[in-house]
C-alpha cells in the first residue's frame, strides 16, 4: 500500500515538474464592448524569455474575389507570398507607410515574395476589385496571432510567467492597437476573455433617409 502510495506521489511530483519546465497554453476569447466573439482581432503578447513558434513566411491567398485570410498577422522581416487562387486577373497594392508595393496584374502566384520589414498596419486593396481590402498586420512581439470564427486565440508553448498584451482589429477605434492589460500565466495554463471597442458595423445601420424615400418614389413611379 505505501508502495503504492509513493508511486503516486512520485507521478504527482512528476506532473509538477513537466508543467513547470514545459509549456503553458493560453486560451483568449476576444470580444467587442457588447460581449460578441470578435472574429480577425490581432493579440500581441510579450513576456518571460521563451521559445515562440516564429515562421518568417506566410501566404496571403485570394479567393472568390476577397483576401484570404481576411487578416494575416506576421513578425517583422515575413515574406508574404500573394498567391492568387482564381482564374482571373488581381492587382494587388497598399499605400501604407509599414509597406507600399504594387503586384501588377497577374495570375498565380507572382514569383518573388513581398519583404515586410517594418511593423505596422498593411491595407491591401486590388485595383481591379474595390471592395476587395485585407490587412496585414506586421509586429516586433514573440506572441501574436489572429482570432478565429468564435473570437478565440490559442497560444500554444508557452512559458509561464507575466506577459502584457496588444489587441488590434480592422474596426479597432482609428484603427490603432489598443492596450490588453497585464495578466500571469501559470505552468497550468489560462483562459482569459480580451475586450476590445470596435466601432459600429457601418453595414448594419438603417438606410439613409431621404434614398430610402427616393427609392420608395422611383418604385411606385416604375409600378405599372
Ligand atoms: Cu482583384
Amino acid at each position: 500500500m505505501s508502495r503504492i502510495s509513493s508511486s503516486i506521489t512520485l507521478i504527482g511530483c512528476w506532473t509538477l515538474y513537466a508543467a513547470s519546465i514545459s509549456a503553458a497554453t493560453l486560451t483568449a476569447h476576444v470580444v467587442d464592448q457588447q460581449g460578441k466573439p470578435l472574429t480577425n482581432a490581432v493579440l500581441t503578447l510579450q513576456g518571460p524569455p521563451g521559445k515562440s513558434p516564429i515562421v518568417l513566411k506566410a501566404d496571403m491567398d485570394q479567393r472568390d474575389q476577397e483576401f484570404a485570410p481576411r487578416v494575416l498577422a506576421v513578425h517583422t522581416n515575413t515574406e508574404v507570398k500573394f498567391p492568387n487562387s482564381d482564374d482571373i486577373r488581381h492587382q494587388v497594392y497598399s499605400f501604407s507607410p509599414a509597406k507600399r508595393f504594387e503586384l501588377r496584374l497577374y495570375k498565380g502566384t507572382p514569383s518573388e515574395p513581398e519583404l515586410f520589414d517594418k511593423p505596422g498596419v498593411v491595407v491591401l486593396g486590388c485595383n481591379i476589385h474595390d471592395w476587395m481590402v485585407g490587412y496585414i498586420y506586421v509586429t516586433d512581439e514573440p506572441w501574436f496571432a489572429v482570432s478565429d470564427a468564435n473570437g478565440v486565440v490559442k497560444f500554444d508553448g508557452m512559458a509561464a510567467g507575466h506577459y502584457s498584451a496588444t489587441l488590434w482589429h480592422p474596426k479597432a477605434i482609428d484603427m490603432q492597437p489598443v492596450n490588453g492589460g497585464e495578466f500571469d500565466v501559470p505552468a497550468i495554463g489560462l483562459s482569459k476573455d480580451f475586450k476590445l471597442e470596435v466601432e459600429p458595423d457601418t453595414e448594419q445601420k438603417p438606410a439613409v433617409a431621404p434614398s430610402s424615400a427616393f427609392g420608395d418614389a422611383f418604385n411606385k413611379a416604375a409600378r405599372p
